[in-house]
């Protein structure tokens, strides 16, 4: 019996198999509203056989976008077009996510096949970004954010809360917020970024409160029976690294008994002075310290992106599921592929006819 071929269940959510897609940009939105594009890309995903689609950082207000061609769910115009993505998803068999994102200091960007740096403040384009303080990220994104006053705070937890009630309306049943990769949450957690002396930083439960509080509101309003994720840096590999990672477990238990189901395991992204020792499965350890010391189901990824390496981060009880992302945005039916590799006789899911007929018979060269 194969592990990356079992199923897994979350609350009232049952997944056909381990593998699961990660959230991927694809910069391809106008004021924050889906299109052809989308609804075609997330589609192809879903026919693929992975058995969760989440769909890219959605910003939840305008100025929380990565890039002016993010997607957003800040208004209800933009509901409608994530609905379609949403059902496209669950008629090809896969659970459909969205992870909600504000981008904070790393906002306000060119797309990364433009440059992948700060708009020029000349440039009408970009906007003032914010941060919990006036501290620049450097190198290409050198924009001095605004640090956020207690009402900033307050209306961006509302903007979560308002994009969750959207993503839930859209027919998404798998929420992950975005507290990782140096954007808005996860730099309120950093001290690198995190130089407030309110209640919103300074020590551990100062820096803690925005994730915190955030995800307390969140949780009101997303349904109890479906799952609550994040997505959350565990470590910055900035040479204070089993700090970083006893903090940061300290938070993900708190954030379970906050009501989180869910961690997906990633790295903080909060300074680019860092070693990050890219290599097949570097976070598959960390990722199991943090299942194991913090008592929660994790996901994580990061060249996780041979069969045989998902089987074995399976069922080496290093996480509950593997998110596949640059293998399965080149080829979105690894997970039949993994199969055949796995000598999986049938896999758990059916692929539809036109494809299984010719694709489940033969190995594919
Ligand atoms: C990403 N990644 C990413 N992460 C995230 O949390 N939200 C996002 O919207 C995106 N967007 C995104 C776009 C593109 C084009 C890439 C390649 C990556 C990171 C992604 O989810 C994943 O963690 C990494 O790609 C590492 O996994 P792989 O590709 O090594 O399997
Ligand atoms: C991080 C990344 C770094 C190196 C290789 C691939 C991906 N991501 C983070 C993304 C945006 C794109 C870059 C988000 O979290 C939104």
């Amino acid at each position: 019996m194969s592990a990356l071929f079992s199923p897994f269940t979350l609350k009232d959510v049952t997944l056909r198999n381990r593998i699961a897609i990660p959230p991927m940009c694809q910069y391809s939105a106008v004021d924050g509203l889906t299109n052809e594009w989308h609804w075609d890309h997330y589609a192809a995903l879903a026919r693929g056989g992975a058995s969760l689609v989440i769909v890219e950082a959605t910003a939840v207000s305008p100025e929380g976008r990565i890039t002016p061609a993010c997607t957003g769910l800040w208004s209800d115009q933009q509901t409608e077009g994530m609905a379609r993505i949403a059902a496209s998803i669950k008629r090809y068999g896969a659970v459909p996510g969205i992870q909600i994102a504000h981008a904070g200091r790393k906002a306000s960007a060119n797309r990364p096949w433009d440059g992948d740096d700060h708009i020029a403040d000349t440039d009408p384009r970009g906007w003032q970004t914010l941060a919990p303080s006036a501290l620049a990220f450097g190198h290409h994104l050198p924009k001095v954010p605004k640090a956020m006053t207690l009402d900033d705070i307050e209306r961006v937890k509302g903007d979560f809360v308002a994009a969750a009630v959207r993503a839930r309306d859209a027919g998404f049943q798998w929420l992950e917020l975005h507290f990782a990769h140096g954007y808005l949450a996860q730099s309120f957690f950093s001290a690198h970024s995190n130089q407030r002396n309110d209640q919103y930083g300074g020590d551990f439960s100062g820096r803690a409160r925005f994730l915190l509080e955030t995800l307390a509101a969140v949780r009101q309003v997303w349904p109890e029976n479906l799952p609550l994720t994040a997505r959350f840096g565990v470590i910055e590999y900035d040479g204070r690294d089993e700090q970083t990672l006893a903090e940061s477990i300290d938070l993900v238990r708190l954030m379970r008994q906050g009501g989180l189901d869910l961690l997906n395991v990633s790295v903080n992204f909060t300074i680019a002075e860092t070693s990050i020792p890219w290599g097949p499965a570097f976070l598959a350890p960390i990722a199991e310290r943090v299942r194991r010391e913090a008592e929660l189901p994790v996901a994580s990824s990061w060249g996780i992106d041979t069969p045989q390496l998902g089987e074995a981060v399976i069922a080496g009880e290093q996480m509950d599921l593997v998110m596949v992302g640059r293998r399965l945005l080149g080829n979105p039916h690894w997970p039949l592929q993994a199969a055949q590799a796995l000598e999986i006789e049938r896999p758990t899911w059916v692929l539809p006819a036109p494809y299984a007929h010719w694709l489940e018979r033969y190995q594919p060269n």
